[in-house]
Formats: structure tokens, C-alpha cells, sequence
């Protein structure tokens, strides 16, 4: 009997688009694991994040970039579209996410014109649980057959986890004919450590809401891995005086919800027990640069 299954595929799979339109979401989705930290709050990937599917068929490597900005004036909006496109010229194919409920707007079509050598693009178009009417959704995709070669358009739900497998599917259908880069047990490439400045920045971008300043972020002091105990001790790093007041909170308060809630997804995602030390520092200017962003961990 001849055995077809042998094919085994693997490739790389950016995903990118305008920012906050589910592109984390959809990765954890599409990896059946909360890896990557989501927020309504714009800006909350600042890191590719590589992030595994290995099935018996396939090794799916998916690349989360951070959301494309619009305005360049800033060295961290520079940092983030430089990772964006990055991405974007490792990707065997690459899936540019839009929000269906809002439909296209300007900013999507900025990140598609940067598309335009990629062969294989798919179109996912996100938060279809939002959408109450089917035909707009049918219009949105009669539009788009008419901007660009897709290899296949996709409605999905990352949040409901809806033709999540009819996306993996499409993915396994266009990539190479190659044998597996990872091991099949690993999720990412990224070190608990970094993991863990990444879901200590996610609870302060969801507890804080508005009021924090979006150039916060967080520093690893120390990271030890004792038996079954990981203890770990961390700074928030805010800009100014008035702003660690907020991050501290009344009495305390904020600072130690962003901790119980970090300290829980650690666990989780770590499998031990964890140990965690939060304090808040200020540096005025660690993000207005080149050389701040790089010493606080961004744009390698
Ligand atoms: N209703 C609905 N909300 C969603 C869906 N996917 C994501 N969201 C929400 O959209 C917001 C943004 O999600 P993210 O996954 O962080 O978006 P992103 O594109 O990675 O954002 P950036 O990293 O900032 O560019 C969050 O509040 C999510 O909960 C979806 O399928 N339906
Ligand atoms: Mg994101």
C-alpha cells in the first residue's frame, strides 16, 4: 500500500496585521495554549513570538508580530513595525488578520500593501462572533477577492475558538514538504523569564486600563528555579513619579492584584509553584531611545 502520509510538512506561519484586531489571540488559539499576552489596550505585543503546533502531520511554526503602527515618530513604534516586517520576510506564509465586525479600514490595507511579495497570504477575518448579519460578512470577502491573491480567506472566533481547525488546515495545505525544526513537545522558543516580564506586563495593561502610560514595562531582577519553586523578582518600570503611585495603587491594592493574577498564569503555565517579588522603578527615558529600548530587552 503506498503511504502518502509520509509528507510530513513544516514551515513558518507570520501572523500580522493593524493592532488589536485578535492576532495573539488567534495564535494561542491556533497552538492550544495561552502563550502569548492579549489586551484591548494597543501595543501589547512588542516581541515576535514564536510560538509551536506539532501534529502527525505537520510542525506549524507561528510567527505573533506586534500590531502595525501607523505613526513612526517614536524609537518604540520604529521598534515594533522593524519586528513586524521581520516576521513577515522569515514567513513561508503569512495570515493577515482583520477585525470582521469593524470591516477594512485604512490601516489594513497599510499592512497588506506590505504583502505584496508574499505568494502565500491567507486572509483571516477575526471576532466573527461579533457579527450579527452573515451577508457582511459574505460582502467583506467578495471585496477582498478583488484587493489581492489570497490562498484562501478565513472567517474565524479566537476568542470563541471557531474554525480554528479549518485555519490549520488551510495552513498545512501550503506549507513545504520539510521535516520537523522542534522537538513535538515544545510550545516556544522563549525562556520562562521572558515569559514571565510577558505576563506580569499583561495584567498591568488589563488592571490598570486607561490610566496607565502605554510606555511602562516590566525588568526581570532574578530568576531561580529551585526544585519545584521558581522565585522570581521583578520591577515595573514606569516613567514618571506620579505613575508608580498608580501602579501601586490605594493602600497597595493594584500592585498586589497584578501580582496574585501574574503569580497564577505562571503557575499554570510553569507547572511549579512560583515565588514572586513585584516593586516599581522610574526611569524617565528608558524608552526614547535605541540604546534604552535595547537594555530594557526590545528590538533584538
Ligand atoms: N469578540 C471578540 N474579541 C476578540 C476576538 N479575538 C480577540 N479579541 C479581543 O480583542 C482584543 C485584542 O486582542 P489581542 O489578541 O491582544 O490583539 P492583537 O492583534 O494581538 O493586538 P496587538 O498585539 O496590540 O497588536 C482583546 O480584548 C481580545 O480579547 C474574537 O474573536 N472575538
Ligand atoms: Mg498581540
Amino acid at each position: 500500500m503506498e503511504d502518502k502520509q509520509g509528507e510530513f510538512r513544516c514551515g513558518t506561519i507570520a501572523i500580522v496585521g493593524r493592532p488589536n484586531v485578535g492576532k495573539s489571540s488567534l495564535l494561542n488559539r491556533l497552538i492550544g495554549q495561552k502563550l502569548a499576552i492579549t489586551s484591548h489596550r494597543p501595543q501589547t505585543t512588542r516581541h515576535r513570538i514564536l510560538g509551536l503546533r506539532t501534529d502527525q502531520d505537520a510542525q506549524l511554526i507561528f510567527l505573533d508580530a506586534p500590531g502595525w503602527q501607523r505613526k513612526q515618530r517614536s524609537a518604540m513604534n520604529r521598534m515594533l513595525n522593524r519586528t513586524a516586517e521581520q516576521v513577515i520576510e522569515e514567513a513561508d506564509i503569512v495570515l493577515w488578520v482583520i477585525d470582521a465586525a469593524q470591516g477594512l479600514v485604512d490601516e489594513d490595507l497599510q499592512v497588506l500593501s506590505r504583502l505584496e511579495r508574499q505568494s502565500n497570504k491567507i486572509a483571516v477575518l477575526n471576532k466573527i462572533d461579533r457579527i450579527k448579519v452573515q451577508t457582511r460578512l459574505y460582502a467583506l470577502a467578495q471585496d477582498l477577492v478583488q484587493r489581492a491573491e489570497f490562498s484562501a480567506i478565513v472567517p474565524v472566533s479566537a476568542e470563541r475558538a471557531t474554525q480554528i481547525e479549518v485555519l490549520i488546515e488551510a495552513c498545512k495545505k501550503h506549507l513545504p514538504v520539510d521535516s520537523a525544526r522542534f522537538a513535538s513537545d515544545e510550545f516556544t522558543d522563549r525562556s520562562e523569564r521572558f515569559l514571565a516580564a510577558e505576563i506580569i506586563r499583561e495584567k498591568l495593561f488589563r488592571l490598570l486600563g486607561d490610566e496607565l502610560p502605554y510606555q511602562s514595562t516590566v525588568l526581570i531582577e532574578q530568576f531561580s528555579d529551585e526544585a519545584s519553586l521558581r522565585r522570581i523578582e521583578a520591577s515595573i518600570v514606569v516613567q514618571r513619579e506620579a505613575q508608580r503611585a498608580i501602579v501601586l495603587g490605594h493602600a497597595g491594592q493594584g500592585i498586589k492584584r497584578i501580582g496574585t493574577d501574574a503569580r497564577r498564569d505562571m503557575e499554570r503555565l510553569f507547572g511549579s509553584k512560583v515565588f514572586l517579588g513585584l516593586h516599581v522603578k522610574v526611569r524617565d527615558d528608558w524608552a526614547s531611545n535605541e540604546q534604552g529600548l535595547a537594555a530594557y530587552g526590545y528590538g533584538q
